[in-house]
């Protein structure tokens, strides 16, 4: 454990000398997940459509990725597109179902070259199937990569999940395969689209917004908060470091307590 940590550290101070002072890596968090909004607002501010802002967004996306990879954060969620989402314009929803494309067009080799796993969250069902395959083509081209794992929600909404999971349960109970008794709380996050995946330990909310909005309710119950006022495209590597930071500090606080102590 500690020479991955010294070499994770090692490759931060050559690639981020000047920031990476701050960071004292065996604190990193295992798993972040952030809420990328203010993309709409941003373009607004620029009198572009709000489209420019959702691809300016994008930018975000693969700094933000680059960094949390060299940090040697394990696990990155990041809510490019909830149930809700459906209901804005047609012309928008159209335009944000081929972003994934986009991406993984312009970064997917980088992404390999870094070692990097892409995988995602959601339902598949109303996903356009030129949306699927491309992020198939991803997460089959990606599999066996040690890295980060770069985890997108899309069409993604927490209530549903539970009630999925709820659903699992009860069939299982009502055919006798499983008592009552045997319900817990590994076996609902057993049923949950994180399966596998530690609980996150940070989670950030972009532009000023501050709720959760349907996002791993469950999953977030002893998570870190960090809300920043700054824009989704204007969020960059020092917003990162300086949410870590922060985390760090409160981490700090806990003085050693562990597990219940600190829930
Ligand atoms: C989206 C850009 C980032 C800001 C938030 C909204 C707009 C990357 C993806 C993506 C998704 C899956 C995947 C690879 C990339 C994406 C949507 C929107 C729908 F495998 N950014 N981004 N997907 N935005």
């Amino acid at each position: 454990m500690f020479n991955k940590l010294l070499k994770r550290n090692t490759d931060l101070v050559l690639e981020n000398v000047d920031r990476s002072v701050l960071i004292s890596n065996e604190e990193v968090p295992a798993h972040i997940a952030i809420i990328m909004d203010g993309n709409g607002r941003w373009a607004k501010k620029r009198s572009l459509p709000r489209v420019a802002g959702h691809r300016e967004g994008m930018k975000t996306v693969r700094k933000v990725t680059k960094l949390a990879n060299e940090l040697g954060v394990s696990v990155l969620t990041l809510y490019a597109f909830s149930t809700e989402n459906w209901k804005r314009p047609k012309i928008e929803v159209d335009f944000l179902m081929r972003l994934p494309e986009e991406f993984l067009t312009t970064f997917l080799p980088e992404l390999i070259e870094e070692n990097v796993r892409v995988e995602m969250m959601g339902y598949h069902q109303n996903l356009p199937m030129h949306t699927l395959k491309a992020i198939k083509k991803a997460k089959e081209a990606t599999k066996d990569n040690t890295g980060l794992v770069l985890n997108f929600a899309l069409n993604y909404g927490s209530r549903a999940e539970i009630v999925d999971a709820v659903k699992d349960i009860a069939t299982q109970v009502a055919a006798g395969t499983l008592d009552i008794c045997d319900i817990n709380e590994d076996l609902i996050s057993g049923g949950l689209m994180t399966k596998g995946l530690p609980e996150p330990d940070l989670l950030i909310r972009t532009s000023g917004e501050v709720r959760l909005s349907n996002f791993m309710l469950w999953q977030l119950a002893y998570t870190e908060f960090w809300f920043t006022e700054t824009l989704w495209p204007d969020f960059n590597e020092d917003s990162l470091l300086e949410a870590i930071e922060n985390y760090q500090k409160r981490n700090r606080r806990y003085g050693g307590l562990k597990g219940d102590e600190v829930k």
